[in-house]
């Protein structure tokens, strides 16, 4: 079974990618002894996603010999909103400040007060990297990026109890919930994460990675 380092602190990620990477032991940064905190200052999220694959991929090298087969997965995620050019984009876990998300997302449903679907659109992104592992002949890894959205609105109120982060506000009209009204699976099947990881699992399997 291959190993996979997922280079995540986010529990709720860890829970949705478990469903997804079924034939891989999955391990989280914590769980290999990696505590520092990356600084994910890229201009895209393919450039964070990059960053985080890559800082737990030199720690295996320098630290962790024994995980040297292990692939090293990470995401960079987050929420654009068009009435607002885009915003939070990369900054969305930073752009909270002292807020609770229930209080962003209540202050991004006041801000487009008054705005019909059509101007209420938003999507969910995320960057999937892969840091591969060194073959005999190369110094460094092979990486691989890709990236997945899905598109919504932003609801007229919060609504859900699933999901985490900015789910009680994403509207999916043709499901006609938010996707923290979805169950795991339902999300799973739709989400940009559910999306990108499908796609990265493929590229794995083609080359004979999974
Ligand atoms: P790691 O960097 O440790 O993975 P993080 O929570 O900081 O955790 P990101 O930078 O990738 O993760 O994510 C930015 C934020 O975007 C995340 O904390 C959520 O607020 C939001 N987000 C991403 N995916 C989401 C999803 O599926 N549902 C709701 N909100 C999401």
């Amino acid at each position: 079974m291959r190993t996979i380092v997922f280079a995540t602190s986010n529990e709720d990620k860890l829970k949705e990618i478990r469903e997804i990477l079924p034939e891989a032991e999955l391990l989280t940064m914590g769980g290999i002894g990696f505590h520092e905190e990356i600084e994910e200052n890229g201009q895209s999220f393919e450039d964070n996603a990059l960053i985080k694959a890559r800082a737990v991929a030199d720690y295996i090298r320098k630290a962790r010999p024994d995980l040297s087969d292990a692939l090293v997965l990470a995401d960079d995620s987050g929420l654009e909103i068009d009435a607002m050019d885009g915003m939070p984009g990369v900054h969305s876990h930073r752009w909270l400040g002292e807020r609770t998300y229930r209080e962003a997302m209540e202050d991004i449903i006041a801000k487009l007060d008054g705005l019909p679907d059509e101007k209420r659109g938003t999507r969910f992104v995320c960057a999937i990297a892969a840091v591969l592992p060194r073959t005999e002949d190369a110094e460094e890894g092979r990486e691989l990026v890709l990236r997945r959205t899905v598109e919504g609105i932003v609801a007229r109120s919060i609504r859900g109890e699933g999901g985490f982060g900015y789910d009680p506000f994403f509207y999916v009209p043709e499901y006609g919930c938010t996707t923290a009204e979805m169950s795991r699976e339902q999300k799973n099947a739709i989400s940009h994460r559910g999306k990108a990881l499908r796609a990265m699992r493929e590229e794995l399997l083609r080359e004979g990675l999974l």
